[in-house]
């Protein structure tokens, strides 16, 4: 059993697909150990993403980030951190996604693409931590 951190991103929450999303998880064997749906600020946003800051693409992530409320969610399974990122989640381009992963079925394009999951231990710690403190995961 692992966690990892997962985000319902703003394309997805205003497509009405929150509940898509969760009983796809669900459905498939992962727990919802917290969640919170917030609209983030630039700071938040960027605070978060700061690996990816000298990307050419990062003030559109943020932009993308802050346009609207999103859910964040802690996410516990038999080995979810890397089934949920390999298996369930799906490419970064939905064009390139398997099919029946998340952003194959949910996401707009390549910068709005649904979902975010942790990709690697030490990230799904630092994620978690940035946005839950230990007794709001259940
Ligand atoms: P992923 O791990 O699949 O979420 O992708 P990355 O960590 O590489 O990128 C994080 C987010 O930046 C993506 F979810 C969407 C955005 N992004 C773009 O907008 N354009 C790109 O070329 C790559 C990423």
């Amino acid at each position: 059993m692992n966690q990892t951190f997962a985000i319902i991103k703003p394309d997805a929450v205003k497509d009405n697909k929150i509940g898509a999303i969760i009983a796809y998880l669900e459905e498939r064997g992962v727990r919802v150990a917290a969640m919170k749906m917030v609209q983030l600020t630039r700071r938040e946003a960027e605070g978060f993403y700061a690996e990816h800051r000298e990307r050419g693409f990062f003030g559109e992530l943020i932009t993308f980030m802050v346009s609207g409320p999103l859910v964040l969610m802690v996410l516990e399974g038999e080995n979810v951190r890397f089934r949920y990122r390999e298996e369930l989640m799906g490419a970064t381009d939905p064009a390139q996604a398997a099919d029946g992963t998340l952003r194959k079925l949910f996401a707009r394009s390549k910068g709005e693409n649904a979902v975010h999951g942790s990709d690697s231990d030490a990230s799904a710690v630092r994620e978690i931590g940035y946005w839950f403190p230990q007794h709001e995961i259940f």
